[in-house]
């Protein structure tokens, strides 16, 4: 039985600057993995809490001491000697501990960032790489491992960007036809000639935190038709090779009941709304529609889903917080067609592949995503192959922190193809 030998965590910089939380585990005394956890800018009211220091003498309060001290002096003691292949009674242990339902009190960052390091070194003593373990451990996907589909970030709004746009993310989602390398070739491709088409238009073309453009436009819509010119440019067909998607983070501009966008000047009741995203939908065919209400508007979302649900995927990622009882909601109002997968709104990885099996049996979408403040850790590329993610979503294709978890992906789909090209000749 493996054992865990000591682990060890400090502070380190994220994406933004922002300081986060890096662990490392040693394993039988001899192997080391590392993992740190990422962090949300536009983050969603129920998600756990990532624990910070509030000391406004280091970075502005941001600092992760506390967290880093929680993991050294009173996680570690409890779990040296213990065998990290059993990662939920690890994560079991970690929660309990904490003693308190949001991890408030040891930080999910501190608890998450062990029990990442802990599934990374129950596949090294395995000898298995990431991906593989976890899906012999959680079967999730039948036969072998399956690639993603890629959905790309390329112009960034509301909290993420610098330009002047409500809705978060335009995305750029290569057909699930394509093989995962043919699929990034498509956005990259796509995203430069966006670039091209900004400077044509003389639109600022600096980059939000994920990496996409962030210009300064009339309407949240006209990212949409910036996206089809550059795509007009290529020798990709819109609507066969490629196709669009949201993130409106809705939650962002929901201000006294009703949702306040540059593009109209009345804000709109959660009826209108869906009205408007019906008008959105029947022009550009959105193919996924995430966070498109208010974390809050339950009865809203069964009502855009009723709607839209049929030929887009809408996806809850502020309204489920990768979270158990609120999937469970989800589900059962029909509230969305998939989720938002990401272990660091629920603080371990065991809770969050129960999420994912649990909207999987439900027949959603799963969606496995990064967030805005990263590290070059690229846990999360095989945390999405390995649970059988649909989707992986890590921003642009472009800057260290993303293309970090895009090349990983691209390792991963040459393994498997290796693989099965042994298993035919066996
Ligand atoms: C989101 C995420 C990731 P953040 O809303 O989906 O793109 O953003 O990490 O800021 O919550
Ligand atoms: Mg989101």
């Amino acid at each position: 039985m493996p054992q865990i030998t000591s682990i060890h965590a400090k502070e380190i910089l994220d994406s933004r600057g922002i300081p986060t939380i890096e662990t490392a585990l040693v394993v039988d005394g001899t192997k080391t993995v590392t993992s740190s956890v990422p962090s949300g800018t536009s983050t969603g009211k129920y998600e756990v809490v990532e624990l910070r220091d509030g000391d406004p003498t280091r970075y502005e309060g941001q600092g992760v001491l506390k967290a880093v001290a929680n993991v050294n002096d009173i996680i570690a003691p409890k779990l040296i000697g213990k065998d990290p292949t059993h990662q939920t009674d690890v994560d079991q242990l970690m929660v309990d501990l904490d003693g308190t339902q949001n991890k408030s009190n040891l930080g999910a960052n501190a608890i998450l960032s062990v029990s990442q390091a802990a599934c990374k070194a129950a596949a090294v003593s395995y000898n298995l790489p990431l991906y593989a373990y976890l899906h012999a451990k959680y079967q999730l996907t039948k036969d072998a491992p399956l690639m993603p589909t890629p959905t790309f970030n390329v112009i960034n709004g509301g909290k993420h960007g610098a330009g002047n746009l409500d809705f978060q993310e335009f995305h750029i989602i290569p057909s699930t036809r394509m093989n995962y390398s043919q699929a990034l070739q498509v956005g990259v491709e796509i995203y430069h000639k966006i670039e091209k088409v900004l400077v044509k238009h003389g639109a600022i073309h600096s980059v939000g935190v994920e990496g996409g453009f962030a210009p300064n436009l009339y309407k949240n819509a006209d990212a949409l038709e910036l996206i089809l010119e550059a795509v007009r440019e290529t020798h990709y067909k819109y609507g066969e090779d490629v196709f669009l998607g949201l993130d409106v983070a809705a939650s962002n501009f929901y201000k006294n009941g009703k949702y306040q966008i540059k593009d109209r000047k009345d804000p709109f009741s959660t009826k209108e709304f869906i009205e408007y995203y019906k008008a959105l939908n029947e022009q550009y065919r959105l193919y996924t529609l995430e966070d498109p209400l208010h974390e809050d508007d339950w009865k809203g979302w069964s009502d855009l889903t009723q709607e839209l649900g049929g030929t887009t995927v809408v996806i809850g990622d502020d309204l489920l917080t990768t979270n158990k009882e609120r999937a469970t909601r989800g589900i059962n109002e029909k509230s969305c067609t998939g989720i938002l997968a990401k272990p660091n709104q629920i603080g371990t990885v065991s809770q969050a592949v129960e999420v994912i099996t649990l909207c999987k049996q439900a027949g959603w979408q799963i969606i496995v995503s990064h967030r805005s403040g990263e590290t070059n850790d690229d846990f999360i590329a095989d945390f999405a192959v390995g649970v059988g993610a649909h989707y992986a979503k890590f921003g642009a294709p472009a800057r260290g922190e993303r293309v970090a978890k895009y090349n990983r992906l691209l390792e991963i789909e040459l393994e498997l193809i290796e693989n099965s090209k042994q298993q035919k000749q066996a």
